[in-house]
């Protein structure tokens, strides 16, 4: 399963390495997990800073080679917003010469070129028809930066719970939440995740609730009252409390089923979990500012 792209581009010299993080840096980029390798042996030793992005693709082009000094493209949302920020960090390193102005493109796009270190071109764009590349509906994005979320974990089936865990975590550290902004409950069974769930969701510390837990019908008793009462529970304490709460609680026929939802075969429900906490806390978040902006003036 594919999961992102990383296009790495050495640079020149640490001092050229230092200027292009603080550009990068300053344009708002989340930072990735960074690195630094000491020099054990010999040609081992460098740094890297991943700069993360919510989309990347790897796009390859048959025809006319593109006319731009570069291939490196950053699409935005707002471009000229990002080419003043830019224009400024250029200016304070006396490089004021080395960006373009922000131009029309041939492919209905407005696009202008940085060069913050020589050699290292950056391009960014954004479309100009305001339906291209902007989604019609209000759609959350999938960066976690700044976002707060409670896990609730049960202990029965634990052996897939803490896949789940091990999932979600994953998700939410990858998009960019913080270790310390990341509350885990475990309680013991999925029968009590509702009731602790609201009790998070209810303190107000919280951007979303995430419920991990694992139903085994051949091994359950009165299953489907369980199962029932879990999901209604969960849906409950999310509409009562207004916190999106996502539903990570595996129902399967066998343990086989379930290690395979669990990260084996079939996904990893936990990390499907984290991700649809994280896009429905940044829709409320873009439908409450578009509320404030009023709706009627989007429609
Ligand atoms: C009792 C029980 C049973 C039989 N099966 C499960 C299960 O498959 N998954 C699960 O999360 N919990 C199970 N439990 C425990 C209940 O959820 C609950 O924790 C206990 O009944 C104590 O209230």
């Amino acid at each position: 399963m594919i999961k992102g792209i990383t296009w790495i581009r050495p640079v020149g010299s640490a001092a050229q390495f230092d200027r292009l993080v603080s550009f990068f840096s300053a344009l708002g980029f989340a930072q990735g997990r960074s690195w630094d390798q000491p020099a054990e042996r010999p040609g081992v030793a460098g740094r890297g800073r991943p700069f993360l992005a919510p989309l990347g693709n790897l796009e390859l082009i048959d025809g006319e080679p593109p006319t731009m000094k570069t291939h490196l493209l950053v699409e935005v949302t707002e471009v000229d917003a990002v080419h003043e920020v830019a224009h400024r960090w250029l200016k304070q390193h006396e490089a004021e010469d080395r960006i373009s102005t922000v131009a029309e493109t041939h492919w209905k796009s407005r696009l202008f070129t940085a060069e913050p270190v020589p050699g290292f071109t950056v391009a960014f764009w954004a479309w100009s028809e305001p339906l291209r590349g902007k989604p019609v509906a209000l759609e959350g994005d999938l960066s976690a930066e700044g976002m707060r979320f409670a896990l609730v974990v049960a202990r029965w089936n634990a052996v897939i719970t803490e896949r789940l865990l091990a999932g979600a975590l994953d998700a939410l550290l990858r998009s960019g939440a913080r270790r310390e902004q990341i509350e885990i409950a475990r309680v013991p069974g999925s029968w009590e995740i509702p009731a602790a769930a609201r009790k998070l969701a209810a303190t107000g510390a919280f951007d979303a609730v995430i419920a991990l837990g694992c139903l085994l019908r051949g091994e359950t008793a009165h299953y489907e009252a369980i199962y029932n009462e879990v999901a209604r529970g969960i849906g409950q304490s999310q509409q009562e409390t207004g916190v999106p709460h996502s539903f990570g609680v595996l129902t399967c026929e066998t343990l086989e089923q379930a290690l395979d939802r669990a990260g084996l075969k079939g996904g990893n429900k936990g990390f499907e979990s984290a991700a649809a906490a994280i896009e429905m806390v940044s829709l409320s978040r873009k439908i409450e500012e578009k509320a404030q902006g009023g709706m009627a003036a989007h429609a």
